[in-house]
């Protein structure tokens, strides 16, 4: 029978154990903030009877998150292409609204909430721009 020294033993189980670490470390290693696939965020106010920025420029593709507030009382939110569709509350809570951009066009971003009087004429725009190829 091989007897092994006590002290090569432990030296071993050393080793391995920080061999495991140092995969653990790499698997949860953050990823590249370049490569990552970060929505870009939009803040977007809503107010009796505007979107604020009226117009919204994204790229095909792209992955959105609008900020949404109201600067008064109930809105809604709705861009029927990208099945978008929530309620703002009052009091100026935010609002996240994530989608994708997958289509390149022109859409209405709509009130869809009853607000009062210039509720019908409350809309924004939403414009998605396709992106060049690359040569
Ligand atoms: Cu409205």
């Amino acid at each position: 029978m091989i007897s092994i020294p006590p002290n090569v033993f432990i030296r071993a189980v050393a080793v391995a154990g920080m061999a495991l670490l140092g995969g653990a470390a790499l698997l949860s290693a953050p990823q590249d903030p370049a490569t990552a696939s970060a929505p870009r965020v939009i803040a977007v106010v809503a107010k009796r009877f505007t979107f604020q920025p009226s117009k919204i420029d994204v790229w095909e593709g792209e992955r959105i998150r609008l900020v949404v507030s109201s600067a008064d009382g109930v809105h809604g939110v709705q861009i029927k292409k990208f099945r978008v569709n929530k309620l703002v509350p009052r009091g100026g809570e935010t609002v996240n609204i994530d989608f994708v951009a997958s289509t390149a066009g022109t859409y209405e971003i709509l009130c869809s909430e009853e607000c009062g009087e210039g509720h019908d004429s409350m809309s924004g725009t939403l414009v998605v721009t396709a992106k060049p190829n690359p040569q």
